[in-house]
């Protein structure tokens, strides 16, 4: 099976993500969306972090999955196609191949490279089903390929990736979700909110991995834009957002530095903030009414005993 990249012509992509990514560079705070975050390395670094005994939400949602496999398996219902958005190395995906037994696999990336090996290695295990891999943002639009025509679509979104969308993008994607899935569904991880000091260790670990994951957004830009961020001359921030409750990551400049790309130029001061990233909290409450005013009128909710993680099934 082959990867194609979306449907526009490339060069549009590239031009359009170079735009999106200078209005944020040149607004008065700056800006970058955290899709530039999985770049290759970026994606193998997200992989790193989910290893992570501090990062919790991988953890508590597999065992979330492993508990109470049989009751997601009843809920969701056997066979149709399975769609995993931000497959990554699909790992999460495959380890409900058993007892979902999909005919056909989608896994949708916005890095199509780190995609690529992970949906050969799959295809090569599982002959008997139907898999295909896409590069895409589908940040902006789900567009499901005309091949994938089965009644049943369960959308998989594991991860609490819907954190790191605002309350309205969030909306508008899990309603695009809603209206896709035709007689299925939608299987989805969502972090909850718990004390700083375990988010803090979360998001700013001892090994410095997603500092890393962080700075290395900066090298992700320069290959997107011809720009020349030096990723020494930053530091990761995390700060806790208790009034929006999320937690956001930055960039702080550690000198006064000039950033230029083709384009144009940026200084930054000393001190001076990049925005990379907000991940999301939720309560029981406030998830179920996201996804009720996305369409999807029921829920099904597995918790941990800590209440650390939930993993939903809304249709
Ligand atoms: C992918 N996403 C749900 C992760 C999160 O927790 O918001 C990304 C991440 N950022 C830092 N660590 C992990």
């Amino acid at each position: 099976m082959k990867i194609p990249i979306g449907s526009d012509d490339q060069s549009t992509v590239q031009n359009d993500l170079a735009h999106e990514i200078e209005i944020g560079l040149l607004a008065q705070s700056a800006w970058i969306s955290p899709k530039f975050l999985y770049d290759p390395l970026g994606s193998h670094l997200f992989t790193a972090i989910t290893l992570l005994p501090e990062y919790y939400p991988s953890t508590t949602e597999k065992n979330i999955f492993t508990q109470y496999r049989d009751q997601i398996t009843a809920a969701v219902g056997i066979g149709g196609t399975l769609i995993d958005l931000g497959a990554g190395n699909c790992q999460k995906a495959e380890s409900f191949f058993g007892t979902l037994k999909p005919s056909s696999y989608l896994a949708i990336d916005f890095s199509a490279e780190y995609l690529q090996d992970a949906v050969t290695k799959l295809q090569g295990k599982y002959p008997h089903i139907d898999i295909q891999g896409i590069g895409m943002d589908f940040s902006k639009e789900i567009i499901i390929p005309s091949s994938i025509n089965t009644a049943k679509r369960t959308f998989f979104y594991p991860g609490s990736s819907i954190g790191n969308f605002s309350n309205n993008e969030a909306i508008k994607l899990l309603s695009q979700v809603k209206s896709q899935a035709k007689d299925g569904g939608l299987l989805i991880g969502v972090d909850l909110m718990k004390e700083d000091s375990v988010l803090m260790a979360a998001y700013d670990d001892p090994l410095k991995v997603t500092a890393a994951f962080n700075l290395n957004i900066l090298r992700s830009i320069n290959s997107h834009l011809g720009s020349n961020f030096r990723v020494e001359q930053f530091r990761h921030i995390v700060k806790i957002n208790h009034a929006e409750n999320m937690v956001e990551l930055y960039l702080q400049a550690l000198e006064d530095l000039t950033v230029s790309w083709p384009a144009n130029s940026r200084v930054f001061k000393r001190g001076d903030l990049i925005h990379t990233e907000n991940s999301h909290k939720y309560t029981i409450e406030s998830i179920k009414q996201l996804l009720k005013n996305a369409g999807f009128e029921k829920t099904q909710i597995w918790t941990d005993p800590k209440n650390y993680f939930a993993v939903i099934y809304a249709r």
